[in-house]
């Protein structure tokens, strides 16, 4: 069933570029599936349930509509999730073509594993050079993230707004 994809994603945090490729692909399937996974290979900076609290938070603020289901998933394969939930396709976000790289091996092998096409989107040019691990170097240095991410994330990642303006 292609009217279902899964989002997946560290979200670590969330970013306007994730949100950009949400909201694109709300308008491309009747329901989406935007899935916190555990990705081993990096450090993470929030914990699970706080990604999926600011994703929930962000895609109601940012005026997402449609069927939207934001969960996480630790264990085994992405592609038994997608099955799982009936879904046929992944969609992922393209910034570059380091990105192109690095999903192209992942993409044949899901199609291999369980027949799972993925699907690439461009965000706007204007979110394409925002990525979680700058705006974890941003905030850890004490700057100001709000022009990086939806304002669900600023607030969280500076409650008091000191560094805002
Ligand atoms: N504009 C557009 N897209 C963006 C932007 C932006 N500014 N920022 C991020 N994105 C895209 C990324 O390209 C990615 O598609 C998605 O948004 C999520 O990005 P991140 O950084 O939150 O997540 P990643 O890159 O750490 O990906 C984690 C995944 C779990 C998606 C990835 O590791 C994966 O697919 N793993 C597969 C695990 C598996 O099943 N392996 C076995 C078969 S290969």
């Amino acid at each position: 069933n292609n009217r279902i994809a899964v989002v997946p994603g560290s979200f670590d945090p969330p970013t306007l570029g994730h949100l950009d490729v949400i909201r694109r692909a709300a308008g491309l399937y009747d329901q989406l599936h935007v899935l916190v996974v555990h990705n081993p290979g990096k450090e993470a900076m929030l914990p699970i349930a706080q990604r999926l609290s600011l994703l929930e938070q962000s895609i109601a603020d940012e005026g997402i509509a449609g069927d939207i289901v934001v969960a996480s998933w630790s264990m085994g394969l992405l592609v038994d999730y997608v099955t799982d939930v009936g879904a046929g396709v992944l969609v992922k976000g393209i910034r570059s073509q380091v990105d192109v790289a690095y999903e192209t091996p992942m993409a044949i092998v899901n199609r291999h594993l369980a027949e799972v096409e993925t699907v690439f989107l461009l965000p706007d040019p204007s979110h394409a050079l925002v990525s979680s691990s700058l705006v974890r170097q941003v905030a850890s240095l004490g700057g100001d993230v709000s022009p990086f991410v939806p304002s669900a994330v600023a607030r969280f990642l500076d409650p008091t707004g000191s560094r805002a303006g």
